[in-house]
């Protein structure tokens, strides 16, 4: 089902002229309300004017997280702060947040664009929405928060934690759509598993997964402990928040891009240069309806790729495809790139494996090591030492044979690996430390 026909399934020449009128205002209105547009416009050579074809937004300059930090917290707002009506912010690894803010027409756009993605993944107005994301700085809580509500579905606001809590209330109210981390939406499973309580007995039939990395096995996993239909959900705070882009229930095959409000481009991420759809490279967005925190092509670091044809579904609006890393997630270990999805798809793929794991990082001398811890479940881990010894050598094996890296894999004892509430932490690189 479609929550907004006429803009999801818009003629592309109709949906075309819309981006053009709302990238002009945008473009217009960065330039005179924001000294930080203004500048970085004047330095490379073009006004306001200067866009008169939706081509011509690649005259304008990139901007990166390194901006929104310059000028942190509130530089980049293009409105007073009398009409601000809320701000987030997303914990960056390191330093400080990001900053973004919202006008009570931005959260209104919000609302609607979360409808839409809730329906696209399978919500309806009789569905009742645990939501475990978390409430509060984080955009996950709220984003979905109040779209579930402009859809009409009943929310529950449960946020992240405090889990055995979470598993009574999915006992007790029955909820059907689940919201959260795909690591989180593990971890639930497995307390329920602990308290005897089976998903099996549960009313789940979608879980709305996103806000980190998870690969295509991770998927099945889940679905299969979970016994639901799992979708893909992706955001960012900068850019908004979650439903920036998600998959529909209809094909589930790559995740629709609200090109009303975003216009996407793919870029190589070492030069620049804009790729044409079907090539894979960094995700970069500009905002063309936000008015508290507009962004001009903002360079994401997510790696993904775009399909422009239309989807079985019925929407016109362009897909992207599941994200494949970040480009600073990029782990270059002897020489080798690798991103901590691929090495999760392998571990999924080998037996044995419970869907727990963190990779570790660390230089010793000059040359950098790769260490997988993976958990084991209590029944292997009582296994004899020879057994466990060589199914830590299959899974280097698999790594090496499929990522061509080496690696050293360490089995971890059942509950090793922290669980996460909200955004896993999958890499400890102790190479800067
Ligand atoms: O994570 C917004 C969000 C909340 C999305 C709930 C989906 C669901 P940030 O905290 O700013 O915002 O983190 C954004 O998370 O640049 C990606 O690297 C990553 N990310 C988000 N969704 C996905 C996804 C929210 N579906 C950053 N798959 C983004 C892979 C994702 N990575």
């Amino acid at each position: 089902m479609i929550y907004n026909e006429e803009f999801e399934t818009m003629p592309r020449e109709a949906l075309e002229s819309i981006q053009l009128r709302r990238l002009q205002a945008t473009v217009a209105r960065v330039y005179n309300a924001t000294p930080f547009y203004r500048r970085r416009f004047e330095e490379a050579g073009v006004a306001p004017a200067d866009i008169r074809s939706l081509s011509d937004l690649q005259k304008l300059p990139f901007t990166t997280k390194a901006d929104l930090r310059d000028n942190y917290p509130f530089g980049m707002f293009a409105v007073p702060m009398d009409n601000v009506t809320r701000i987030h912010a997303s914990s960056g690894t390191t330093g400080k947040p990001t900053v973004v803010g919202y006008t009570a027409r931005d959260i209104q756009t919000w609302a609607e664009l979360m409808a839409r993605s809730l329906m696209a993944a399978g919500t309806r107005r009789d569905d009742i929405v645990h939501n475990a994301y978390g409430y509060g700085l984080f955009t996950g809580g709220l984003g979905v928060h109040y779209g579930a509500e402009r859809l009409g579905a009943s929310v529950i606001p449960i946020s992240g934690g405090n889990t055995k809590r979470q598993v009574m209330i999915m006992k007790d109210f029955g909820p059907t759509v689940l919201t959260c981390t795909p690591s989180y939406a593990l971890h639930v499973a497995e307390v329920a598993g602990e308290m005897g309580v089976s998903f099996r007995d549960l009313k789940f039939k979608a879980g709305i997964f996103g806000a980190e990395p998870w690969s295509e096995q991770m998927r099945r996993e889940i679905e299969r402990t979970l016994n639901l239909k799992a979708m893909d959900i992706y955001g960012l705070s900068e850019v908004m928040g979650p439903g920036v882009s998600v998959e529909c229930i209809e094909a589930q095959n790559g995740l629709h891009i609200f090109e009303d409000h975003f216009i996407p481009e793919i870029i190589n991420p070492h030069t620049g240069a804009v790729l044409p759809y079907g090539t894979p490279g960094e995700l970069v967005f500009t905002t063309i309806t936000k008015e508290a925190f507009p962004l001009i092509r903002y360079r994401t670091r997510d790696l993904s790729v775009l399909y422009p044809e239309p989807c079985r579904c019925g929407r016109t609006i362009v897909r992207m495809g599941r994200i494949q890393g970040r480009s600073d997630d990029m782990l270059i270990i002897r020489g080798v790139n690798v991103f901590p999805s691929q090495i999760e798809s392998v571990i999924m793929e080998t037996k044995h494996f419970e869907p727990h794991y963190q990779l570790v990082v660390e230089r010793i001398g000059t040359l950098d090591q790769l260490t997988v811890l993976v958990e084991v479940n209590e029944a292997m881990f009582s296994d004899e030492i020879k057994n466990l010894q060589s199914i830590e050598r299959e899974l280097e094996r698999n790594i090496r044979e499929t990522l061509g890296v080496a690696a050293q894999v360490k089995l971890v004892e059942p509950k090793g690996i922290q669980r996460s509430e909200g955004k896993a932490v999958r890499v400890i690189d102790k190479r800067n430390i």
